[in-house]
């Protein structure tokens, strides 16, 4: 067999590979990975950093250049790729390579906010030799259990696909997988190559071949007929039916079909984290977010619904409000997904589908079908009533601190339709949920699938290098804030202008809230601390200056108390040449959006403690609702 070869390391093979991925959907064509993130150590330096480097100085032999990026801390790198990845609806993604044992592991939480979301990022942890020569290498964790298992392994369960490059003949069929996974609209999310430190260094013979363009055509996977009559059919006979937008929509670019869809028959349209902004706020059919921090409109509408069409959702427990949102006895569950997993979900109909290809053949489907006047008035009643809520929250007037949700108000008044606001954990993802208006599906952008602590800083990196031209305005908590603040580091160190908004309320007003409710007294959630006593959390603010900690990072911060000079503020890190951020006191107590759901969280069922038992007994009448749905 006499074939071109070229010899290369498995590093330098596996980077020219990578540059020559590209993915097609709607014949627009782009290449896959944007760029490489990554943290060098003894496991990477000299093999991928090697590669990288050669790269940099003549990318010609390679096709094309891989842009690197040097991010401060492995976690960031993969929640910067999610974010980014997610900002291109999964048409593109970044690649992250980290060094072996704490800096793979450091990129597991990653992986999972990456699987959990369904986007793509592809991941290199080294590897420890695969000689095993110098066992144990400094960094390998030894099981004396067996010699195959690494740290790496803990990258299985958080991957949509894993392998190890062992020997350099297994790196192209491994990397043919990792592309299928990464490019399959249902399967994919992190995938893993581990890469032993020596492997990585070592040349090979590789076909010349491989390295090729190549395209991947991302798929849109048409509607069975069978299916589509079989959910006509159940939704012809629907009295009171429902549509919940889930992030799926989205990445499926389906917002004008599912507008269509809404105003040919109208059905009103729910949205979940994921797809809010799918459809826009003010479309009449639009009645916001559902389940345990939605709507009063959307949830009054999901209690009574007989037919809830869920498309592109996962249904997690928010959405659901823990299997007790649709109290209707005989509700029934049309869902339109491109995973069957998610689309058995809820006893439902399966419409094994892309959203857009889906809605298209409904909507002609049902040409003939409406929903009742009586119905289509009730939409509109509760659609109405829900934006005065709205109205109030956004311009509360708290005092003597502001709430977060003026805050909340004042951005969604000032930012621009392409504008991208970030958020993934706390109490203002679920103020959000209830309050955003969403005018385009780029506007949004909550990570409520992990609901990670730490995304947001990371993420306005990744979503400003995806969308250059938006303001990209990241809301961080003060806990969050102190989570995972060094990738401020990399956006200082690559000249990107984004917004960030701290909240600082000295603690969890979201743990601090739940845990008073479930009678824990909002144990361990605030930063306060006693004259005599460290842990008082009725003491005194801890002395530590988040704004000032912030400017030191390089940031241009701006100081304010009010929602007056909050909106000034906005305006003048609009016009600011560098990363701006607000720094604004709010009220840790809140208050809140006004609640019309529930979320399961456990209480304990025994205890010496009062406020315990007496939100334990409110627990299990709480509980009675919750029912699985078939
Ligand atoms: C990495 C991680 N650890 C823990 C949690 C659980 N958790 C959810 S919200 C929260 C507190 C967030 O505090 P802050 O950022 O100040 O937001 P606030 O609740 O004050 O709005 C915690 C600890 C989480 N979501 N992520
Ligand atoms: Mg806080």
């Amino acid at each position: 067999m006499t074939y071109a070869t070229v010899r290369l390391t498995v590093a330098q093979a596996t980077i020219r590979f990578l540059i020559n991925q590209y993915s097609e959907r709607d014949g627009i064509e782009q290449r896959f990975f944007a760029g490489t993130f990554g943290i060098f150590g003894h496991g990477n330096v000299a093999g991928l950093g090697q590669a990288l480097l050669q790269n940099e100085l003549d990318p010609e032999p390679d096709g094309g250049a891989m842009p690197y990026y040097m991010p401060r801390n492995e976690q960031g790198q993969v929640n910067a790729a999610a974010a980014f990845a997610t900002a291109k609806n999964r048409l593109q993604t970044m690649v992250c390579t980290s060094s072996i044992g704490p800096g793979a592991l450091n990129m597991v939480t990653g992986a999972a906010v990456a699987t959990t979301n369904r986007v793509p990022v592809l991941l290199l942890p080294s590897d420890q030799f695969a000689t095993r020569y110098p066992d144990p290498v400094l960094q390998q964790i030894e099981n004396p259990q067996t010699l195959d298992t690494t740290v790496n392994d803990a990258f299985r369960p958080v991957s949509v696909f894993f392998d190890r490059i062992n020997r350099p003949e297994q790196l192209l069929p491994s990397l043919m997988q990792a592309m299928r996974a990464l490019t399959d609209p249902a399967d994919t999310g992190a995938v893993t190559l581990a890469m032993p430190q020596d492997v990585q260094a070592e040349a090979y013979d590789f076909p010349v071949e491989a390295f090729k363009k190549r395209v991947w055509h991302v798929r849109r996977d048409p509607l069975e007929k069978a299916a589509l009559n079989r959910a006509v059919e159940i939704i012809r006979k629907a009295k009171k039916p429902l549509a919940i937008a889930g992030g799926g929509v989205i990445y499926s670019e389906a917002s004008e079909e599912l507008r269509a869809f809404a105003t040919a028959t109208g059905i009103p349209v729910a949205d979940t984290q994921a797809g809010k902004g799918a459809i826009n706020h003010d479309s009449p059919q639009s009645v916001g977010g559902v389940g345990s921090t939605g709507a009063a409109s959307a949830n009054g509408l999901a209690d009574e619904a007989d037919v809830v069409i869920g498309i592109g959702t996962r249904y997690s427990d928010f959405t659901t409000a823990s299997h007790t949102q649709f109290k209707n006895p005989d509700v029934k569950f049309v869902n339109i997904n491109v995973k069957a997993f998610d689309a058995v979900k809820n006893g439902g109909e399966m419409l094994v589908s892309d959203a857009r290809e889906a809605l298209v053949d409904l909507t002609e489907a049902l040409a003939d079908y409406r929903v009742s006047d009586e119905y289509a008035e009730r939409i509109a009643t509760v659609k109405e009533a829900w934006d005065k809520v709205v109205d109030e929250c956004y311009h509360l007037d708290h005092q003597p601190l502001p709430s977060q949700l003026e805050v909340f108000g004042a951005l969604n008044e000032m930012m621009g339709d392409e504008d991208v606001v970030i958020n993934a954990a706390g109490s203002m993802p679920g103020d959000l949920q209830a309050l955003w208006r969403a005018k385009t599906p780029v506007q949004y952008h909550v990570e409520y699938a992990f609901s990670t602590m730490g995304y947001e800083i990371p993420a306005a990196m990744g979503v400003k290098m995806a969308l250059p031209d938006s303001e990209v305005v990241a809301i961080v908590g003060d806990g969050t804030y102190q989570m995972l603040p060094m990738e401020i580091a990399t956006i200082v160190q690559e000249r990107l202008k984004v917004i960030f908004v701290l909240l600082q309320n000295h603690g969890f007003a979201s743990i601090g809230g739940l845990s008073e409710s479930r009678g824990s007294q909002r144990f361990g959630t605030r930063y306060r601390m006693g004259a005599d006593n460290p842990h008082n959390q009725e003491g005194d603010i801890v002395p530590v200056d988040l704004a000032a900690n912030a400017e030191s990072w390089g940031l241009n911060v701006l100081r304010v108390s009010t929602i007056a000079e909050f909106k000034d503020a906005y305006r003048e890190a609009e016009k600011a040449e560098r990363a701006t951020m607000i720094y604004i006191e709010t009220d840790l107590y809140g208050p809140n959006p006004p609640s019309t759901s529930w979320w399961d969280v456990p209480v304990s069922e025994v205890s010496r403690i009062e406020s315990t038992q007496k939100a334990y007994e409110e627990h299990v009448e709480a509980k009675k609702p919750q029912r699985h749905y078939f």
